[in-house]
């Protein structure tokens, strides 16, 4: 375990990282991950937009085009949004709640790295023989035919990295629910903490229906079931249902912490209370609970009848009033308050109309008989990516420039935030507010190419530049991160000087164990009480100085998802014939469930920090915040 002033080599922090079971250590790794598959994402949305920016181009062949959409789709949602909030989640509500680590630290190393494998194997399609090429949905009518290995790709690897999101949600809402300080009842939470809770249910309920859907897809594609196949007695729609239920509660799984993110950020820089706390923790369980109930708006026009589609045209409408009683609460929040435009405020104040644009156009889909005239054209492209950009990359910038501090004792540049805000937040509107028009004006979605001469031009030209724009949005905030590495380190508590809940009373950088004591929560905003109540030390403790217990590192994670990772490319390739198909699938599947037999039955008791062991590494923290040298706990 990492000690105080040891100096290690560039190997022995390698072997740090990829056995490590610390929270903290796990977010920075999600966060890179995340980054990498946010800017390769990006790079394909970018290729699309150009393909897209003359009709009759051809600078991109169809299927490549094809491809690239299915890429960027499903890395987006599965491989970059998702991670990129576990980083935060990670990084902050085990601090948030006055844990010293989540409840179960192997399993949050093994999600991690099952959501990585898996997403490895995805993209290593691209170098195999193609890519998969029919939509992040995947519609079996489309998927069942699609020649190569592309799809196979899909299913393996979402089977993977999906199971990676279950056990990481599963170990969330564990951590939240039973890992509390003394003192912070439910209703005492941050809403981050709420959000992520409420989130990590959703990803126990929806997970599961597309880890069944990815199953029948395998074994249609694989084994020739028919589950899917019409021709055979299947049934296509099967799978949509199978899909949306999942693929519905997923964009809340995404947005609520996005949600909560910005419920931290506002009030920080509102200087004031967030207003209407429990309003926004009844909104949160009920947009949660609603996201369940409304997966078939996604399938309107596949003859659900009228019946069916009036009834989850009103549940999907009922998710604008929670939702409204929150962006309620936010403007409350600021009206009256005494507002720090910050660089996470700027995103927070962009994120407001944004996201209630993106809201709007969702209401208007949500209306059965529109719906049939918006289905599949740029209307749709231009409503999620309001929702998801405008929500939940805004709520991902925003809290990097809040939550850097506490995460790597560094800040990221004010000067640079700011124009990275501007130039990100302009391209975002240029590129697709007028997709909305393209798409009433008969644009559909998922094509590589069209005519000229229909109206269309001048808006493509112009969505094209602005997502440029994005991108050099996002250069410019990579920019501002390598900068920060070499800035001065931060060394003190609170940062933005007016921090409310307990992740701010910790003086940065953080010793491995995160609380010296166990604090006591003694009211909403705990960091805010003791502050107004002239408390230096920033917290009341519920215990004295006393062993702490931590969990040893493991590398059983990382050999437990290894074998998934190579057991798929065993069944990838078995419809082939390939001699090598079954003993691959057995040596992958043996190495996982040999290391799943190791973790079982060696007993792992972790070990203990002794008193004198705390006090000397405490001393050895606060010299260094001191004097600024090298050697603190890293
Ligand atoms: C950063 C700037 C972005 C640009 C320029 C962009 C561009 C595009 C384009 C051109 C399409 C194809 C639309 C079509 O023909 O139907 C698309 C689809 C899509 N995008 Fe983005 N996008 C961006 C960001 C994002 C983000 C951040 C996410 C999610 C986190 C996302 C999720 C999706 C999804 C789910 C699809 C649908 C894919 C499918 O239908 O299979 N996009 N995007
Ligand atoms: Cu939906």
């Amino acid at each position: 375990m990492s000690s105080v002033a040891k100096k290690k080599g560039f190997g022995a922090h390698v072997w740090d990282y990829l056995t490590t079971v610390d929270h903290k250590k796990i977010a920075i790794m999600y966060l890179v991950a995340g980054t990498l598959f946010f800017a390769i994402a990006g790079f394909e949305a970018l290729l699309m937009r150009v393909q897209l920016m003359i009709p009759n181009n051809d600078f991109i062949s169809a299927g490549l085009f094809n491809e690239l959409l299915t890429m960027h789709g499903t890395t987006m949602l599965f491989l970059a949004a998702t991670p990129l909030l576990f980083a935060f989640m990670n990084a902050i509500v085990p601090l948030q709640i006055g844990a010293r680590d989540v409840a179960f630290p192997f399993l949050n190393s093994l999600g991690f790295w099952l959501f990585f494998l898996g997403a490895i194997f995805l993209h290593l399609s691209f170098f195999m023989g193609g890519a998969p090429d029919a939509g992040w949905t995947s519609y079996a009518s489309l998927s069942l035919y699609s020649p190569g290995h592309g799809i196979d790709f899909y299913v393996l690897g979402l089977q993977i990295s999906g199971a990676g999101t279950l056990i990481s949600g599963i170990n969330f809402l564990v951590t939240i629910i039973t890992m509390r300080a003394p003192g912070m009842t439910f209703m005492r939470m941050p809403l981050f903490t709420w959000t992520s809770m409420v989130s990590s249910a959703l990803i126990l309920f929806a997970f599961p229906p597309l880890t069944v859907g990815l199953f029948l897809m395998l074994v249609d594609r694989m084994f020739g079931a028919n589950f899917f196949d019409h021709t055979m007695g299947g049934n296509t729609i099967i799978w949509e249902h199978l899909f949306w239920i999942f693929g519905h509660p997923e964009v809340y799984i995404l947005v609520l912490p996005a949600f909560g993110l910005f419920s931290e950020i506002i009030p920080v820089f509102a200087r004031k209370r967030l207003f209407g706390y429990s309003s926004m923790v009844f909104a949160t369980i009920l947009i949660g609970f609603l996201g369940f109930m409304v997966w078939a708006h996604h399938m309107f026009t596949t003859g659900l009848g009228a019946t069916a589609n009036a009834i989850f045209a009103v549940a999907t409408m009922a998710i604008a009033v929670p939702t409204g009683m929150k962006v309620f609460n936010w403007i409350m929040t600021i009206w009256g308050g005494s507002i720090k435009v910050t660089v996470p405020m700027l995103y927070a104040l962009g994120f407001i109309p944004s996201f209630v644009a993106g809201g709007v156009t969702g209401v208007m889909q949500a209306t059965a008989p529109l719906d049939y005239q918006l289905h599949d054209s740029y209307f749709i492209v231009a409503h999620f990516h309001y929702v998801i950009v405008g929500g939940i990359v805004t709520a991902l910038f925003g809290s990097a420039h809040f939550y850097w501090p506490i995460m790597f004792n560094r800040t990221l540049g004010e000067k640079l935030g700011v124009l990275t805000f501007w130039v990100f937040f302009i391209g975002f509107h240029l590129t697709f507010f007028l997709q909305h028009f393209l798409g009433l004006m008969g644009m559909p979605r998922r094509v590589f190419t069209y005519m000229g001469g229909q109206g269309w031009d001048l808006f493509n030209m112009i969505s094209t530049v602005g997502a440029m724009m994005m991108g050099l949005g996002v250069v410019l905030l990579v920019i501002n991160v390598l900068l920060s590495i070499k800035s001065e380190p931060v060394n003190r508590r609170d940062y933005w000087g007016d921090g409310r809940s307990l992740e701010w009373a910790l003086e940065t950088p953080l010793p491995f164990y995160n609380f010296k004591q166990t604090p006591l929560v003694r009211g909403y905003d705990p960091y805010w009480i003791e502050k107004s109540e002239g408390n230096k030390e920033g917290m009341v403790y519920a215990e004295p100085v006393g062993e702490i217990h931590m969990p040893n590192n493991s590398i059983l994670p990382l050999v437990i998802s290894i074998g998934t990772f190579v057991a798929a490319f065993g069944a990838l390739y078995h419809p082939d014939g390939v001699s090598w198909s079954i003993p691959v699938i057995v040596i992958g599947l043996g190495m996982t469930v040999v290391a799943m037999i190791i973790r079982s039955l060696k007993d792992d008791h972790g070990f203990h920090v002794h008193v004198e062991e705390i006090e000397a590494i405490e001393k050895d923290l606060a010299a260094y915040r001191a004097t600024g040298k090298k050697g603190g706990n890293k």
